[in-house]
């Protein structure tokens, strides 16, 4: 039995088929009449067990009558509910498969009521397994809290925990429960450093950061959802705030403001005569079809290209990195991350500016919000670990055209016009400032805020884009290189493909 067969996934936004409210669904197993005991089980669990199985054709009666068939509970003391059972003074109760929540959990993932055999009985020795049979636990290391401790490339093998975490994380984020939602995205984190797909609640018993998940991830392994992450999804405020926020500019607060009016849809927000939309949020609008759609490998080594020879027609001391998710070896992204400087000190400060005008030239500027610096060693060391950095950058939307992209434009259907808007971020810190920026903004976020807990929790010593500093020796420390800045700390350097945490 392997649960790689499991289904469905967790899905981004609810299906109006599936989980649907009770006398929608189409009835594929006439003779098979479930009840399921809410004794042991609860209330929402069962209503949202009803859900799924209804959802699958199945029939599933709100009361024990004598229609019932099948009777499943779950956890329940196999003397107590054939008590509770034969209280109920059932004519057919002799007739009915009385089963332990196995035999549902192998039928939901079958889409059809599998043969009863004398496992999923409920007798009167009452050890019900917890999970289906041919499955062994993960073999687990110890794991280190700290994600700047793991190594986690881009291959997921938990995506299905991975994604669950994350929707109820930012659920989370939107209530504004910071607490909750670090610690969502901290279990996510450690499942993604994973070598295999966890299969047994049993394999993460040794692992930090999950024992408090312990329900969502045992709903996953048994119905491949969870009942916390279908309410989320379900959700009108959830699923309102989730696409506002997909658009270039619209934070969680504006999101929230423009909820709080009433407004449920793109069209609804941009009829509404009280919305003054800024100049990002109407580009974010005009460009959306493209720029909510991932960005390719390709595209970025295309967009990598032209940057690169934009600078070279101003310094030819310029340097360019990639950087952001891409630096990780992400095949896709939401946009394209650079760090652009000089090798001269203080050369870099008209840089930028001298790019972008470059590219309007060129007319492949769509969208440019550009930041001066306001970067000052003196303000060092700085606390607010989440702010943003003090170096000048700009926040791009670029025209991108699909002649310069090996292999085209991604996604290629629809892809008539023949270019495409990418959004593009360019920061440029002075050099000597240059490994802590190409760190800070190599990611992954969660990579980033490990690393820097760990420097402030178990070294004393304070870390950001700009610089390390040693609280105990109270003096800033040089690095000229990430290496240098992971030795400084006493963590095994990782490699950028290996910071996807
Ligand atoms: N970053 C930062 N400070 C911020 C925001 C981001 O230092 N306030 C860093 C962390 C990751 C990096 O910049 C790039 O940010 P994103 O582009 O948002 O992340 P990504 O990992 O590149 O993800 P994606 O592939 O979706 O672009
Ligand atoms: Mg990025």
């Amino acid at each position: 039995m392997s649960h790689s067969t499991l289904a469905p996934r967790v899905r981004k936004r609810s299906r109006p088929e599936e989980l649907a409210g009770p006398g929608r669904e189409e009835v594929k197993f006439e003779d098979v009449r479930l009840y399921l005991v809410e004794r042991k089980m609860g209330r929402s669990r069962r209503s949202f067990l009803t859900q799924l199985a209804r959802s699958k054709g199945f029939i599933v009666e709100d009361a024990l009558s004598d229609k019932v068939t099948h009777v499943v509970s779950e956890n329940s003391q196999a003397s107590t509910l054939w008590a509770w059972l034969k209280e109920r003074a059932l004519k057919n109760l002799p007739d009915m498969h009385v089963l332990d929540i196995t035999w549902f959990t192998d039928s939901m993932r079958e889409r059809r009521p599998v043969a009863v055999e004398s496992r999923h009985l409920i007798e009167v020795c009452d050890t019900l397994p917890m999970f289906p049979e041919g499955c062994t636990p993960t073999a687990v290391a110890t794991v280190s809290q700290y994600a700047c401790q793991r190594r986690t490339t881009t291959e997921n093998n938990n995506k299905i925990f991975t994604d669950a975490f994350e929707v109820l994380a930012e659920n989370y984020e939107f209530n504004e429960l910071e607490g909750p939602c670090l610690a969502f995205r901290r279990a996510a984190s450690v499942l993604k450093s994973l070598p295999a797909a966890v299969r047994r609640l049993e394999a993460t018993n040794n692992l930090p950061c999950l024992g408090e998940h312990a329900k969502t991830v045992i709903d996953i392994l048994q119905y491949g959802c969870s009942c916390d992450v279908e309410k989320v999804l379900s959700d009108e405020r959830y699923q309102t705030l989730k696409l506002f926020t997909s658009v270039f500019g619209v934070g969680p607060k504006t999101a929230e403001k423009w909820y709080r009016r009433g407004l449920r849809s793109f069209s609804e927000a941009l009829a509404d005569p009280s919305i003054q939309l800024n100049r990002m949020q109407q580009c974010g609008f005009l460009h959306y079809g493209d720029i909510s759609r991932p960005v390719s490998k390709a595209e970025a080594q295309a967009l990598t290209n032209i940057i690169d020879e934009v600078i070279r027609t101003i310094t030819p001391d310029a340097v360019l990195a990639l950087t952001g998710g891409f630096r990780r070896g992400k095949e896709f992204g939401h946009d394209v991350d650079f760090i652009l400087t000089t090798l001269e000190l203080g050369k870099e400060e008209n840089l930028l500016q001298s790019v972008v005008r470059k590219l309007k030239k060129q007319g492949l500027l769509l969208f440019c919000d550009y930041q001066v610096s306001n970067f000052d060693m003196s303000k060092l060391p700085c606390h607010n670990f989440e702010a943003m950095d003090y170096f000048a950058k700009c926040f791009l939307i670029l025209r991108l055209e699909g002649s310069l992209v090996e292999g085209g434009l991604h996604p290629a259907e629809g892809d008539c016009r023949g270019w495409k808007a990418v959004r593009v971020d360019l920061v440029s810190p002075p050099m000597d400032r240059y490994a802590f920026a190409l760190l800070g903004w190599s990611g992954s976020r969660q990579f980033e805020r490990d690393l820097r807990r760990f420097a402030r929790v178990e070294r004393r010593m304070l870390l950001d884009n700009h610089a390390l500093y040693d609280k105990t020796k109270k003096e800033f420390l040089a690095a000229t290189t990430e290496k240098d800045i992971f030795a400084h700390l006493g963590v095994e350097y990782i490699e950028p493909w290996q910071r996807n945490a």
